[in-house]
Formats: structure tokens, sequence, C-alpha cells
């Protein structure tokens, strides 16, 4: 077989992933033109394609050295990985979206004292493995329920007393009189790679890809905060500063007295904050999004 010399992402086709994903490659200067058929995503510019599947495929791809990398809850990584046992798969980055846990609920009005609760339980779930591994480190015995979906609907059909599914806003639980008792799982999306990375081309892709994606997630969210005021007051207005970052105090040409600072907010900032660093004496305030950052 002819080596490949692209580099091959595996990524969520449509659902929940998708969007976020796409943004962060799109950050990471990658653009891409989609095949007729919407399953391929060929870059251009960079030698870096995309690959869309469903997200439950992405570990065994990359495992097959079909793609290099991949985009993926690390419910699912987790899932694949105590499947097979030893894995040659690991998360790379963790890309700080898609947060949810994989968790215990019960009935709501059930009793629940400890994991020992759940023994003899039938428990319904769409990640068997994790759910095993779990019950075995807590020294419980209890009947795992398999199910591809639905899987909050169960313990009302009665064909399972408690479940173990995905939760983000609690919402579906609260809608099925169902209560998180217990963490399995803390997820979020990761980009997930081989534990020995390609010495090839590829290898060098992922090596900068890995630079720009850090890049990138390393100031999300984070915005740069300019403003002038007179030096007497900086003291206060960094007192004022939420996130307490060391700014900088530039002196202003001519204008003596005058400062301008500059401060690298890890937060929004929103007006109550901006309205309390004025009141400290703040004049002229600007608030930048930060796009990317090379250390
Ligand atoms: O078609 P394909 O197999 O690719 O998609 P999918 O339906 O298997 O996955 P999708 O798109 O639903 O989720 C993809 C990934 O998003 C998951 O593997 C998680 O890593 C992550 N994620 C984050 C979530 C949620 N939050 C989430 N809330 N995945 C699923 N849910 C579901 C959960 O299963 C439950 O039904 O949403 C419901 C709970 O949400 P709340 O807000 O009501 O608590
Ligand atoms: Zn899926």
């Amino acid at each position: 077989m002819m080596a490949r010399e692209r580099l091959r992402i595996a990524v969520q086709k449509s659902g929940r992933l998708s969007e976020s994903c796409f943004d962060l490659l799109e950050r990471c200067g990658l653009r891409f033109r989609r095949s007729r058929d919407g399953l391929f995503c060929y870059g251009e510019g960079e030698p870096v394609d995309l690959l869309l599947v469903r997200d439950d495929d992405i570990p065994g791809l990359i495992g097959q050295g079909v793609c290099d990398l991949g985009i993926v809850g690390r419910n699912v990584l987790e899932e694949y990985a105590a499947g097979v046992g030893a894995t040659a798969l690991r998360s790379l980055r963790d890309l700080g979206f898609g947060r949810c846990r994989l968790a215990i609920a019960i009935p709501r009005e059930a009793d629940y004292g400890g994991p020992g609760s759940l023994a003899g339980l039938r428990i319904a779930t769409s990640y068997p493995n994790l759910l095993r591994d779990w019950l075995r480190r807590q020294s419980v015995a209890a009947a795992v329920v398999t199910l591809a979906g639905s899987v909050e609907i169960a313990p009302r059909l009665g064909t399972a007393d408690a479940i173990c599914d995905l939760v983000q806003s609690g919402a579906t639980l609260l809608a099925n009189q169902l209560r998180e008792v217990d963490c399995v799982l803390d997820s979020e999306a990761a980009l997930v790679g081989p534990v020995s990375l390609p010495v090839d081309e590829r290898g060098d892709a992922i090596e900068w890809l890995l630079r720009r994606v850090d890049g990138v997630t390393r100031v999300r969210g984070s915005r740069l905060l300019l403003l002038q005021a007179a030096r007497d007051c900086v003291d206060a207005i960094i007192a004022a500063l939420p996130g307490a970052p060391s700014p900088t105090v530039l002196q202003m040409d001519g204008r003596p007295g005058e400062v301008m600072v500059q401060a690298l907010c890890a937060d929004e900032l929103g007006w109550r904050q901006l309205e309390a660093i004025q009141r400290a004496g703040a004049r002229e305030l600007f608030v930048l999004p930060v796009e990317r950052a090379l250390a």
C-alpha cells in the first residue's frame, strides 16, 4: 500500500460536536471543499483532509489507520478503550467543548446510599464497558443492560431499575423522573490520535496542528482590555480587573501623568465589570476579542 502523505482527520458528520469541530479547524487555518456525497472534505491549502462519520466509528478508524486523528467525546474514546482492552489510542488534547458526564441515575423516589445501593439491580446504558469497569471498581455486582438509545425511558418501561447515560443540563433526567446519583466519567471533546505518531509528513502536520490547536484553545474566551487613565488611578484600576491579570502599563507620549493599560483577561468582561473599572478612573475602554496566540 502506498503511504498516505496527507493527514486525515475523522470528525462527526452531524451531531453535537460537528459545529465546534469545524469552527476549531477553521480557526487553525484549515479550509475544506466538501465532496458531493458529503462524506469527505478535501483540504484546500494545507495537506489535511476530513472524513465525516458517526462519532462511534472514530476510534476504530484511527485504530485501523484509516485516519490519523479524530475529534470525539472522551466518553466514546474511553468506551472503545475499555472494550478492546489495552489501546494504541490516546487523547492528545482536551478541546473544551462537548462537555458532559456519564452518570448513574435512578427513579426520583428511589433511595440511594452510594454505589452499594445498585447491587442486584439492572442498569441500562449505551456504555456497557465503562459501566462494567466502574461497577468493578466499586465492587458492586449489578446487571448491565445494553441499549443503543432511549436509555432514559428504560426504568419506566420496566426493562431496567437504573440507567447510566450522558447528562449535560439534567433536563432529560428531570423529564423522565430520574435523579442523578453518581458520576462514572467526566467528558469533553478531545483530539485523539495513536500513541506513537507517524514520523513523516503526516507527523509534521500533526505537530503544527497541535501547536495551532493550543494557540486557539489557550485564548478561547479571553479578551484584551485597553484603557487610558491618570497614573494615580492605576492601582485602583488593576484591583478592579477580573481574574487578576498582570497588565502592561505604558507611558503616553507627550502626556505626562497619563498612561495606557493593556491586560489579557481570561473572562468575557461583562458590563458591570467594565463599569467598575471605569469608576476606578479608566477612560477610553476597549474590549477586543483574542483570536489566537503563539507562545
Ligand atoms: O450520529 P452519531 O452517532 O454521530 O451521534 P450521536 O447521536 O451518537 O451523538 P451526539 O451528537 O448526540 O453526541 C456526540 C457527543 O456529544 C457525545 O458522545 C458526547 O461526548 C457529547 N455530548 C455532550 C452529549 C451531550 N452533551 C448530551 N447531552 N451527548 C449526548 N447528550 C444527550 C444524552 O445522551 C441525553 O439523551 O443529551 C441528553 C441529556 O442532555 P441534558 O442536557 O438533558 O442533560
Ligand atoms: Zn454516536
